[in-house]
């Protein structure tokens, strides 16, 4: 690795190499958001065959690059329905993993919507034990990713002092879940999804994700179930601001969550309540201009909070939707604001401070980036 430039306008392919070979936190990740296109394909192809779906007609919807946020919504449903069922639940989650591994995410906190489907047999707590055997199925990196020493199956032993992140050795992976509830869903829908993330705390669930349509739902049907979350110690993050409705804003700023994701429709109010509370946002740059909620880099919020020293992190939100993956926000953060090397690793280290997951992985990921950027110097 080489820094020799603080502040490259322009990313070339070794600087790329940077961004890649660089140990980062992915904060905001949606499971059926992230999955390989060839994977979608090879699955519609299978539903066309079986008179399921007509392939060629979806076969463009999925490789179109431009969605506005209506149409990813739309494109949403139908990669439901090419992935919900459990063996390819399992397997999208396994690939989703060792694609973030391969970039060096260190640390992933993956979400993803529990969800029913009585034609498949499937519950909520089918759904989430597919993903859990997803990830045990991973096998090309290593995936640390029970608090506890509760299952001999579950790698618990710790990322050593002495490991690197470059070369030869093999990719190491934290990963925690948070539970997304749609805005779609009822307050009891929401609720059994919290008591799901509360059963299966020691298996990795870290807390809860408020998402879905921004235009869909009201917060008020979300709230009990957001409160019981809060009280049983659960970490949780919402979707805030992804369309002007500035009432929500604030009742969302007002319930303290832990994190927020986007924050892209934001009145001065609401920034001045943001940045009194200190509560970390997400930022998701491709993902905010593909869907229009920012309308240009040059005006996105990123440079205000950055500025202001308020607690950020770069996340994808949809790797697979968006094609892009967190080496890429991370050059684009650098050749949109003018940020080098040095600003945009500190930037992936402060993310540690902002992760669900406990003190001891805290601890962990720190030696990580510690021995990373000694290769700064
Ligand atoms: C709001 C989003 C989103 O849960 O099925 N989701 N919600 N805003 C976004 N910005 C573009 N991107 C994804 O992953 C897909 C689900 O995540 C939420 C939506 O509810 C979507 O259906 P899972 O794994």
């Amino acid at each position: 690795m080489n820094a020799a430039d603080h502040s490259p306008l322009v990313n070339t392919a070794s600087d790329m190499e940077w961004w890649v070979s660089m140990p980062k936190v992915e904060l905001h990740a949606h499971l059926n958001g992230s999955v390989r296109d060839s994977t979608l394909l090879e699955l519609a192809r299978v539903l066309g065959d079986e008179g399921v779906i007509v392939f060629s007609d979806v076969e463009h919807v999925i490789m179109k690059d431009d969605r506005s946020l209506h149409e990813v919504f739309k494109l949403f449903d139908l990669i439901h329905i090419l992935t919900t069922d459990h063996k390819t639940v399992t397997r999208i989650t396994k690939e989703v993993v060792e694609d973030f591994a391969s970039e060096n995410v260190v640390y992933l906190e993956l979400r993803t919507t529990p969800k029913k489907n009585d034609s498949k047999g499937m519950s909520k707590h089918s759904y989430m034990e597919a993903v859990m055997e997803g990830l045990r199925s991973v096998t090309a990196v290593d995936v640390y990713f029970a608090p506890q020493n509760l299952d001999a199956r579950t790698s618990i032993n710790r990322i050593s002092i002495n490991d690197t992140y470059h070369g030869a050795t093999r990719k190491k992976i934290y990963v925690r879940f948070l539970l997304s509830i749609d805005r779609r869903e009822t307050t009891e829908a929401a609720m059994e999804t919290v008591k799901l993330a509360l059963e299966m705390r020691d298996l990795g669930v870290v807390g809860i994700d408020l998402s879905g349509n921004p235009i869909v739902g009201e917060w008020n049907t979300f709230l009990p179930a957001l409160k019981f979350a809060q009280e049983q110690g659960l970490c949780i993050t919402l979707h805030c601001g992804e369309v002007p409705n500035h009432e929500e804003i604030q009742m969302m700023l007002d319930f303290l969550p832990m994190r927020i994701g986007h924050a892209c429709c934001f009145r001065e109010e609401d920034w001045r309540k943001l940045k009194s509370s200190k509560i970390p946002v997400e930022i998701c740059l491709t993902s905010n201009i593909r869907t229009d909620s920012i309308s240009s880099l040059d005006i996105h919020h990123f440079v205000d909070l950055y500025n202001a020293k308020h607690p950020i992190v770069l996340c994808t939100d949809d790797s697979g939707v968006f094609s892009t993956s967190l080496s890429k926000e991370y050059s684009l953060a650098s050749s949109a604001f003018g940020l080098g090397k040095r600003e945009l690793f500190q930037l992936a280290r402060n993310g540690i401070d902002y992760i669900f997951a406990d003190a001891e992985v805290k601890r962990d990921l720190t030696v990580i980036f510690n021995s990373a950027a000694k290769e700064l110097d």
